[in-house]
């Protein structure tokens, strides 16, 4: 589908710790991008990386009114730049998962009345129900995810119908707690929205509604109904699929630009507003990960793997599914490990004298497989699989718990054990590559992608763009116009023609990942040992 020539989609993300936009073309080139930092550019709500931490050590949030003040400041310093308001054809949007806007009954009309001649963050002030609103960051709900395993009937009973265990982040639990320790805020919320579906809000001026994949995160959601769970909703509190409103799917079209915005910045006034999602939805749509077995590996602090699934099997004890995103039959899967490039750096330290080169001279050197050398470092309590228990476990070839291996196969068993474990447990939840984008920091590294490449048996890819989120978002701007332009679903391919391609960063060889596969049984092994 062709967009109107000159026309720009506009992705907003607000993260975690600023609200970032990227504007792209007729030809989906980047032509624009831009950030607000929330603790540097809005000092003001004292937040450290965009949240505050409470002295609890368990209680994260942040404040609303900060996610508003920031669109005002980063829509102003997009007008610094005399970026062309009035050829945005539509904006989609992106939001961190799991966090929650509480709105009392006034905020419904402060949206719809929205005065250009003051800031947005003066007039919305008086309409929180909860101004501190808990984040994905927040693990203070134990007892609340505890409870609903109880009620419908256990942990795989509860990713069986929401895609997840219950979560401490996940909205449903967030909101159970505020219920029960704050029932008069509760009484008095009118809507509780996400993130994202509270940043379309401000854009269309009313509530907007949350979106199928952003509200898989709740553990409130049917995945495969489509629609709120009634036995979860009932258990989580009272009147609740009113303050929630009904879900869309991702692709809706949820309203046009209110005049605030096309009063004060110039907005094109029939501008549409696609259903905002979460951060990590985006990201799939950001990588065209449309296919099943269209994986992406994200290296980072934390290590995910993320991809298009249309068979997933939900787990009672890790990773997650979500609606997805931009195929409404589909499903997106994700899965994290928590211990990720600070303990490649912690080896590279110990092992490799602290230089990356070392480190990937290590692998070259080294055989695929290892010599049967594996390792698991467990160096903070690991999400997937869940191991509370910190340490490093190792195996040499002949099966013997060692306690050190030569520098060389100590790096190349971290690098290993991370994808034999993705891979391990990517494919307990349905996650089966045909081919892998690397994206985030050791993506560069082309030792690892090649290692990368030989344990799954699939090309690797990579791409240029960074702020994955904000791409996506305007993606799927781009996406929700075409299928609202032709009056049907149109697969999100089609609506993004001439996408660049992916470059092939490695190709699999065979022998080596034959070596591979023997070796998950050992490792699947070594985890269970681990976990004892
Ligand atoms: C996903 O489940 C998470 O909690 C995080 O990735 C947040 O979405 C970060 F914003």
């Amino acid at each position: 589908m062709r967009a109107p020539v000159g026309g720009l989609f506009l992705g907003l993300d607000s993260s975690t710790q600023s609200l970032k936009a990227i504007a792209v073309d007729d030809d989906l080139r980047v032509v624009y991008e831009n950030s607000a930092n929330f603790d540097t550019e809005l000092p003001a709500f004292g937040t450290r990386g965009g949240a505050h931490q409470h002295p609890d050590g368990v209680t994260v949030t942040s404040p609303p009114l900060m996610w508003v003040a920031a669109l005002d400041l980063l829509l102003a310093k997009m007008a610094g730049d005399k970026f062309p308001f009035m050829k945005v054809v539509a904006i989609g949007g992106s939001g961190q998962q799991h966090g929650s806007v509480w709105l009392k009954r006034n905020a419904r009309d402060v949206l719809r009345n929205l005065d250009a001649a003051r800031p947005l963050s003066e007039q919305l002030e008086g309409v929180f129900s909860v101004d501190a609103s808990p984040i994905w960051m927040d693990s203070s709900t134990g007892h609340q995810c505890r409870e609903l395993e109880k009620a419908l009937g256990g942990a795989q009973a509860v990713a069986d119908l929401t895609g997840s265990r219950a979560y401490e982040r996940f909205t449903g639990n967030q909101i159970a707690k505020i219920w029960q320790t704050r029932p008069r805020d509760y009484d008095n919320t009118d809507r509780i929205a996400l993130v994202s579906s509270f940043m379309a809000s401000l854009l269309t001026g009313d509530y907007a509604p949350i979106d199928l994949s952003d509200g898989s995160g709740m553990n409130l959601l049917g995945i495969r109904s489509r629609t709120w769970s009634a036995a979860a909703l009932d258990h989580t509190a009272p009147g609740l699929a009113a303050r929630l409103g009904a879900p869309v799917p991702s692709h809706s079209v949820v309203g046009v630009v209110q005049p605030y915005f096309a009063n004060k910045y110039g907005f094109w006034r029939q501008c549409a507003v696609v259903a905002f999602s979460g951060d990590n939805p985006n990201s799939l749509a950001g990588l065209r990960l449309q296919r099943p077995g269209d994986v992406a590996i994200s290296l980072g602090t934390s290590d995910t793997m993320f991809g298009s699934s249309s068979n997933p099997a939900p787990s009672g004890s890790e990773g997650h599914v979500f609606v997805s995103p931009i195929e409404p039959g589909a499903f997106m899967v994700m899965i994290v490990r928590k211990n990720g490039s600070l303990t490649r750096e912690k080896v590279r330290d110990a092992s490799a004298g602290g230089s990356w080169e070392d480190f990937n001279e290590a692998i070259a050197r080294t055989p695929p497989g290892n010599d049967g050398c594996i390792s698991l470092h467990v160096d903070q309590p690991e999400i997937t699989p869940p191991l509370g228990r910190t340490g490093v476990y190792r195996l040499d070839g002949r099966d013997r718990v060692v306690s050190v291996f030569q520098p060389a196969a100590e790096v190349r068993a971290v690098v290993e054990g991370s994808f034999l474990s993705m891979r391990i447990h990517g494919a307990g939840i349905g996650l089966k590559p045909t081919s892998i984008l690397a994206t985030g920091g050791a993506s560069a590294n082309m030792e690892m992608v090649r290692v990368m490449s030989n344990v799954f048996g699939v090309p690797v890819l990579v791409g240029e763009q960074a702020n994955s989120a904000a791409l996506g978002a305007a993606y799927r701007a781009r996406h929700g116009w075409a299928c609202a332009a032709a009056g049907r679903f149109i697969p999100f391919d089609e609506a993004l023609p001439g996408a660049a391609p992916f470059r092939r960063a490695a190709v699999p060889d065979p022998a080596a990942h034959a070596v591979y596969t023997a070796m998950l049984g050992r490792y699947e092994r070594l985890e269970r040992e681990a976990g004892v």
